[in-house]
């Protein structure tokens, strides 16, 4: 399928220490996303700095180092349909307060700077942040025999 995509999620340091891990990936394998890649892993200065660029100069930048350094965070590779919107529209805006009920940001979060989550917002982004947190090898291609009750 053409519109079959391979998105980045991170489950940030406060999903983790707030034992929230579970409850995020349950939503988005019911929401009949696709686990292709999944680990646990301590994101060091050097890769935090490759995988929040876009934001280098921004005055949430250190903090934004600080916090995604501070503990492990649970990096998913999601396929499935669309997966780069519809990960980002069950993750919920930027900041807690203004994200809709329903979404993992709006049921579970309060602040900005503890929002839980990570999705890669474009394609080109996705190739990018999918190559920095998995090496060849470590995405498996699986088929799930439900995928015909959750595609045509
Ligand atoms: P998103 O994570 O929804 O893609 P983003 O890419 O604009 O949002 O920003 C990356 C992260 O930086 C975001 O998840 C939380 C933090 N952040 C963004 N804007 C911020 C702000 N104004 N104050 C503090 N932290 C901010
Ligand atoms: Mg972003």
């Amino acid at each position: 399928m053409a519109d079959v995509q391979t998105t980045l999620v991170l489950i940030k340091p406060d999903g983790v220490q707030r034992s929230l891990a579970g409850e995020i990936i349950t939503r988005l394998e019911r929401r009949g996303l696709k686990l292709v890649g999944m680990k646990l892993i301590q994101i060091d200065e050097a890769l935090a700095n490759r995988h929040y660029e876009a934001h280098v100069g921004k005055p949430f930048f250190p903090g934004l180092v600080q916090f995604i350094t501070s503990s492990p965070v649970v990096a998913l590779a999601v396929q499935g349909k669309n997966s780069i919107e519809v990960v980002r529209q069950t993750m919920g805006a930027t900041d807690p307060k203004s994200a809709d009920s329903g979404t993992v940001r709006g049921d579970l979060g309060l602040d900005i700077g503890r929002n839980l989550v990570h999705g890669s917002d474009s394609p080109e982004a996705a190739a990018h942040e999918l190559s920095l947190f998995f090496g060849s090898g470590e995405i498996i291609d699986w088929e799930r025999s439900i995928d015909g009750w959750i595609t045509e």
